[in-house]
């Protein structure tokens, strides 16, 4: 199977809860290399590009402010099948809809407040990646 790329972010509850360690290690444990990774924090303006899909939602506003209101850690991710092995990793959406075990069931507190992003698509991922990251930040040679 090939090698996909998936980006991820730990939202800024996921650093404010002190989770940042527990579950870049659950990541990794899940045969995820890290290809790049940062400490970055949104503005509102950054948040609303990077959902920008969601623009017409009803939670949009709300989803903005939240990503925005602390720090929060993107990653490039390498793996075989990673945007579907990821997002079954983190779980549903909604974290009590989320299979027991995954990050969004065992962190998350709401389907607002879930701790994660995963990519929903190898097309998206490459879009979502090139948000924050240069090329040369992306470390591709992993053992
Ligand atoms: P994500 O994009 O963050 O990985 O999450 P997802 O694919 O599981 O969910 P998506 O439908 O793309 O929604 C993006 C994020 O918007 C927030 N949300 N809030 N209040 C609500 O009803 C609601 N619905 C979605 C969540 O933070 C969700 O992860
Ligand atoms: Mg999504």
């Amino acid at each position: 199977m090939a090698k996909e790329r998936t980006l991820t972010i730990l939202k800024p509850d996921c650093v404010r809860k002190g989770l940042i360690g527990e579950v870049t290690k659950r990541i990794q444990e899940a045969g995820f290399d890290i290809l790049a990774m940062k400490m970055t924090r949104l503005t509102k303006d950054t948040a609303g590009g990077f959902y920008a899909v969601h623009k017409e939602r009803p939670f949009y506003d709300e989803l903005c402010e939240f990503m925005s209101s602390g720090a929060c850690v993107p990653m490039i991710l390498e793996k075989e099948n990673a945007i579907a092995d990821f997002r079954e990793l983190i779980g549903a959406t909604n974290p009590d809809e989320a299979d027991e075990g995954t990050i969004r069931a065992d962190f998350a507190d709401s389907v607002g407040e879930n701790i994660i992003h995963g990519s929903d698509s190898v097309e998206n991922g490459k879009i979502e990646a090139s948000y924050f990251f240069a090329e040369s930040e992306v470390v591709a040679n992993q053992a």
